[in-house]
């Protein structure tokens, strides 16, 4: 029976990276006085890292050119980041992609559990979901360091399971990436994934379902693999994608 919702943060609730990450990341560098900056077109081939920190190091370990940077020196730079990053999150210049809050509103109001599990740092999904008036309905966040080994190790799905006391079996992922879905499986959940702007050309074998988003009443998703018109509703998801 399901129990939990459980979702990805960057790319799943709303699209963060572009715009978010990648703009406090260069902010942070140029403080620094660092000499690069990561453009749009980096920027997505340097998310197949997942995390903040290892992207850093991963970067600079792959360029000739740059300064070297001790661990400390990255954590320093990336707590930087962070705050840049929260700071325009409080902006409000971004939007929860479609469905995410009515869906979590309406799994909340049935008694479902709501739980996080993105390898973003825990001040980033706070400060996200606080903005959104949705940081009440969440049961469980599992973020960031939390688990030695990020996505698409699936070490951060097995702990929120842990925490919320259910099985696979009681729980539904959201995902938007294949570092996600792949994690997720790996903890052998099902996985509705909704591609964001850096991950439409990815490939989600073994996703329950790929949809352009959730849906809202006035605006129904697409399902991307039949075409269909698609409202992710609780009853849908406890019923099984047949309709
Ligand atoms: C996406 C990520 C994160 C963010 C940056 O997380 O890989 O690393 O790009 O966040 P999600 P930090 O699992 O939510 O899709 O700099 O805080 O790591
Ligand atoms: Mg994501």
């Amino acid at each position: 029976m399901l129990q939990a919702l459980i979702f990805d943060v960057d790319g799943t609730l709303a699209e963060t990276e572009r715009d978010g990450h990648r703009n406090a990341f260069n902010a942070a560098f140029r403080e620094a006085g660092l000499p690069f900056e990561w453009d749009e077109k980096m920027y997505g081939e340097l998310l197949k890292v997942t995390g903040g920190k290892e992207r850093i190091r991963f970067f600079l370990e792959h360029c000739d050119m740059c300064p070297k940077l001790s661990d400390h020196e990255i954590r320093v730079l990336h707590q930087r980041k962070t705050e840049l990053y929260t700071a325009w999150l409080e902006t409000g210049d971004w939007v929860l992609r479609p469905g995410i809050a009515r869906l979590i509103r309406e799994a909340r109001a049935e008694g479902l559990k709501l739980a996080v599990a993105t390898t973003t740092t825990q001040d980033n999904v706070e400060a996200l979901l606080k903005h959104a008036g949705l940081l009440d309905a969440f049961d469980i966040i599992g973020a960031g360091d939390i688990v030695p080994k990020k996505k698409p190790a699936p070490d951060i799905y097995l702990w929120v399971l842990e925490q919320l006391g259910i099985n696979q079996k009681e729980a539904i992922a959201f995902e938007d990436s294949e570092n996600g879905l792949k994690a997720a499986r790996a903890a052998a959940l099902r996985v509705i994934v909704t591609p964001s702007f850096y991950t439409r050309e990815e490939h989600f074998d073994g996703a329950w379902a790929v949809l352009s988003d959730l849906g809202e009443l006035d605006k129904p998703a697409r399902d991307l693999l039949t075409g269909q018109h698609v409202i992710v509703h609780t009853s849908w998801l406890r019923r099984g994608l047949t309709q």
